[in-house]
């Protein structure tokens, strides 16, 4: 007889002892042999079937959680799906083994003795491990499968991934072996002489168990980390290696350098780095597309239905240039979830106009690489003839992370309307919700106009016409409407008009600029903006859901 808490606490003992090398070796066979990693599986099939309000409540927990300690949404949440989708797997296994070893706690331990080999002690009384393995594994193995990101055929995925668990099982059956046997009726007898032997076989045992556990984690993962930076090196090349050199544009200039209004000191960057960029996708991971095997099907409703190489994408259409500033609606206010870069695509008009839609067409349905989707209306590419199919980010092939091959660009949109990683488009006459549509966000996902305070600089008060000065500035944004006024006030005085900057496009956020007359003291900072056509921003605190979130940006400062 085992007691019940002894059952469970060495359960998840021996639980977290012999799952952290599964995770560990899990991530190592991903690396080695490209399989999916079932953790980001688990995590990405999770987030596919939850029901869209539980999901968007899940992000907003996590995002509270990281603003809470003060990070950046941009930079952390990725770092903390993973982060999470590893310890899911790894309370999986512990929880796993709780149950088995309470389930087991009555059933005889018997097998070899303490002093056989541990191949022969793994595998006496196999069954009960391999169950457990087979219980755990078998449908973690499933989901993985699809949701995974691996070029692996499935069926050596699933005997690798399975022969993993089933290891894992048999471990935590030979550790319910080890430490219980001893603690059997007939030594019970013989009084606590026996028994005081078994606590300190089992310590340890533990202790040879825990370094064991803990040098395959360690030698896993640290391998796995190897590889994975070659894994990188070579999507790297993979991407820059699609596009020849003499294609790529070397960016000129920006096209406002010699604007007299120059940011306020602190004013984030005009143009954001590349590497900068925000990132949103659903995976815990970016979607790689092998460019040697990927074609761009478009068919459906079209008289003349093609197969485009990204060659064919780059060279037979009209190539155009934008400054693009793409927003997450997701986003709250002052979100880092925005940033500028210079986008170069085809003109989606003479794409569509190639394979010539049938008069009953009306949408797109676009698809993603990553199981994301959306409809776009022929109507609205017919109305802009900016819509494109971006290939290059800054002159160069669209960074993987950001879509590489292809995404399109919808002027004045979120970016939850502009599919990334697209891997077909099919011609429809009938309108189906896109894949954040479907989980409650706004069906058109219009740029709601918003400005942001980015510095009040303290630090960089300055003289001009007798006044000390303080530099307050930042950016304001309405998709592609333009910004016609920015207004600040200070401690709920009157609203003045701030100077703004020429922006980079007619598509791009405003750099906008108000020296305030310095006053010691604590201060409120508050910003408003008006699109092009005097329509001002909503004032109002709205949530971001469904369509974007609004209100004034407020920054404290003290003078
Ligand atoms: N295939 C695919 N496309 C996608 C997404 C995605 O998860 N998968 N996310 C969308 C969302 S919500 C946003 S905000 C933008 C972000 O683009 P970025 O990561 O290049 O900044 O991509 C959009 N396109
Ligand atoms: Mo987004």
């Amino acid at each position: 007889m085992t007691k019940l808490s002894s059952a469970l606490g060495f359960g998840a003992l021996a639980g977290a002892l012999v799952s952290a090398p599964l995770v560990g070796l899990m991530y190592l066979a991903d690396k080695l042999l490209d399989l999916p990693f079932v953790p980001f599986a688990l995590f990405d099939w999770i987030a596919r079937v939850t029901p869209g309000p539980m999901i968007t409540f899940g992000i907003d927990m996590m995002i509270e959680a990281l603003l809470l300690f003060n990070l950046s949404v941009a930079a952390a949440a990725k770092t903390s799906e993973q982060i999470a989708a590893i310890l899911l797997v790894f309370a999986i296994g512990v929880v796993a083994a709780v149950i088995f070893f309470a389930v087991l706690r009555n059933s005889p331990v018997h097998g070899p003795g303490l002093d056989a080999g541990w191949i022969s002690r793994l595998f006496s009384q196999p069954v009960p491990g391999l169950v457990l393995g087979l219980i755990v594994g078998l449908p973690l193995t499933l989901v993985s499968l699809p949701m995974g990101q691996s070029t692996m055929n499935p069926i050596v995925t699933s005997v690798v991934l399975m022969a993993l668990f089933l290891v894992w099982g048999l471990t935590l059956g030979y550790a319910r072996r080890r430490l219980f046997q001893g603690v059997s009726a007939e030594q019970l007898v013989l009084g606590g002489e026996v028994r005081y032997a078994n606590v300190i076989n089992r310590r340890q045992f533990l202790v040879r168990l825990g370094a064991t556990t803990a040098t395959i984690t360690v030698a896993g993962a640290g391998l796995g980390a190897v590889l994975a930076q070659g894994e990188q090196a070579r999507i790297s090349e993979s991407v820059a290696g699609s596009m020849p050199a003499e294609e790529m544009k070397p960016r000129r200039a920006l096209p406002n350098d010699g604007d007299p209004v120059t940011p306020a000191p602190g004013t984030r960057p005009e143009f954001t780095p590349v590497e900068d960029h925000y990132q949103v996708f659903l995976r815990t991971e970016p979607t790689f597309i092998d460019i040697s095997n990927w074609v761009l099907p478009i068919h459906g409703l079209v008289a003349n239905p093609k197969e485009l190489t990204i060659e064919n994408i780059r060279n037979n259409y009209t190539s155009r240039d934008q400054y693009v500033t793409l927003s997450c609606i997701s986003g709250r206010i002052g979100t880092s979830l925005i940033s500028t870069t210079w986008w170069t695509g085809a003109v989606m008009q003479e794409v569509l106009a190639d394979v010539q839609p049938l008069p009953e067409a009306k949408y797109l349905v676009i698809k993603s690489g990553d199981g994301f989707y959306e409809t776009v209306a022929l109507d609205l590419i017919a109305s802009d003839e900016r819509i494109m199919l971006c290939y290059a980010w800054d002159g160069e092939p669209l960074p993987f992370d950001h879509g590489f091959p292809l995404r399109i660009w919808l002027p004045d949109r979120y970016g939850m309307k502009q599919p990334k990683w697209i891997i077909d488009i099919e011609v429809v006459s009938e309108y189906e919700e896109g894949y954040w549509v479907e989980r409650g966000w706004d069906e058109v996902a219009r740029v709601r106009a918003t400005s942001v305070i980015d510095t009040v600089a303290v630090r960089d008060v300055f003289e001009k016409d007798g006044r000390q000065l303080v530099p307050v500035g930042g950016i304001a944004f309405s998709g592609a409407r333009g910004i016609s006024q920015v207004q600040v006030r200070v401690d709920g005085g009157p609203w003045q008009d701030a100077q703004l900057r020429t922006p980079l496009s007619e598509t791009t956020w405003v750099i906008w600029r108000y020296d305030w007359p310095f006053a010691a003291g604590d201060h409120t900072f508050e910003v408003r903006c008006a699109e092009a056509d005097g329509t001002p921003q909503i004032e109002e605190d709205m949530g971001n859901r469904p369509s974007g979130a609004t209100g004034i940006h407020s920054r404290k400062a003290s003078l």
